[in-house]
């Protein structure tokens, strides 16, 4: 007979869907957890993970002319960003806006409460007078909550290329998501990966210090510490590929033993072969006309796209 768990919470939930499933996977949100969003931030300043800098420098460069299209409106605004972590690009946005005493309000996102506790602490320090309002959901919730309604207009930001970490299908429906929550004349910025040489993406996903690789085994660390289970970290294997077919970089944690696994909180063993994968996350790189068709079937019409130097990233500009 087969025991029914009641399980404690939605990561409980997923871990035992995901490592019963074929293949077995892991959900990427539960990468950040306290030392996951300490590991992040290294990665952000790691010499291979060339999204970060790239995505400051257009914001850097191109802020004025970003921002034009919702200060020329001329109210007061919604600023509402998706997936804000440490805000360290944002901030590029909000102290341009502060500094020129353009009124708006902030709603800063993330999955994690812990990051966005330490933003709020930030955010008083560096702009004493800013009316902010954390939003510590995953995205679909958010949206669907839409805490921000109001008779003012919105710009939404979703920067980093966290829109990246969804199937195409996902991406869809998120992006439906994201225009059901706005009113007509709302904007959206939207900063995603380009395809490029394939040696610079793995890279990126497979430095050299081994951030990510560790950033990756946490998810094993996590469930070991949260759910009580005994993952070796030592036999799995980081192995991230990317197909510059479909553009998908996806990571996988590779056992490099048979072995099982018990996590005593799900009341499960899980076994593993030789060789098998857990699949842990996708980080999908586009072009800029894939991301248009997907923006225009939301309903969303181009106004700009703006690009670094190198033309390794892109922020688009969208209106609905
Ligand atoms: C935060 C989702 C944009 O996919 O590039 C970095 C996360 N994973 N290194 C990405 C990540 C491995 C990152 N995003």
């Amino acid at each position: 007979m087969k025991t029914d768990y009641i399980y404690q919470s939605a990561f409980a939930k997923d871990v035992a869907k995901g490592l019963t499933a074929h293949p077995k996977h892991i959900p990427s949100r539960y990468f950040y957890d306290e030392y996951g969003d300490l590991l992040f931030q290294q990665i952000m300043k790691i010499p291979e993970y060339y999204l970060t800098r790239s995505e400051f420098s257009i914001l850097e460069t191109d802020r004025e002319k970003i921002l034009k299209p919702i200060v020329d409106l001329g109210q007061k605004f919604n600023l509402i960003e998706l997936g804000v972590g440490d805000g360290f690009k944002s901030k590029l946005l909000l102290s341009y806006l502060y500094q020129q005493h353009i009124p708006f309000t902030y709603y800063p996102n993330d999955i994690s409460s812990n990051v966005l506790d330490l933003l709020s602490e930030t955010l008083k320090k560096e702009f004493p007078d800013l009316s902010f309002r954390l939003i510590a959901e995953n995205y679909f919730e958010a949206l669907k909550k839409n805490a921000w309604r109001n008779d003012q207009p919105s710009l939404m930001i979703f920067l980093g290329s966290n829109v990246g970490n969804y199937t195409e299908n996902e991406t869809k429906s998120l992006l439906d998501s994201i225009s059901a929550s706005l009113e007509s004349g709302d904007q959206l910025l939207l900063g995603f990966d380009l395809k490029k040489d394939p040696a610079v993406i793995l890279r990126a996903y497979n430095d050299e210090g081994g951030v990510t690789k560790a950033f990756n085994l946490n998810l094993l660390k996590r469930i070991n510490r949260e759910l009580g289970a005994d993952f070796d970290l030592d036999a799995f294997r980081h192995w991230p590929v990317y197909d510059p077919v479909t553009g998908t970089c996806k990571s996988h944690l590779v056992s490099l033993k048979e072995q099982r696994v018990f996590v005593e909180q799900l009341g499960m063993e899980v076994s593993f072969e030789m060789a098998e994968p857990i699949f842990t996350e996708i980080s999908q790189k586009y072009s800029v006309s894939d991301v248009s068709e997907l923006v225009e079937k939301a309903g969303f019409e181009v106004i700009e796209v703006f690009m670094d130097d190198k033309r390794y990233f892109a922020d688009m500009l969208c209106r609905k």
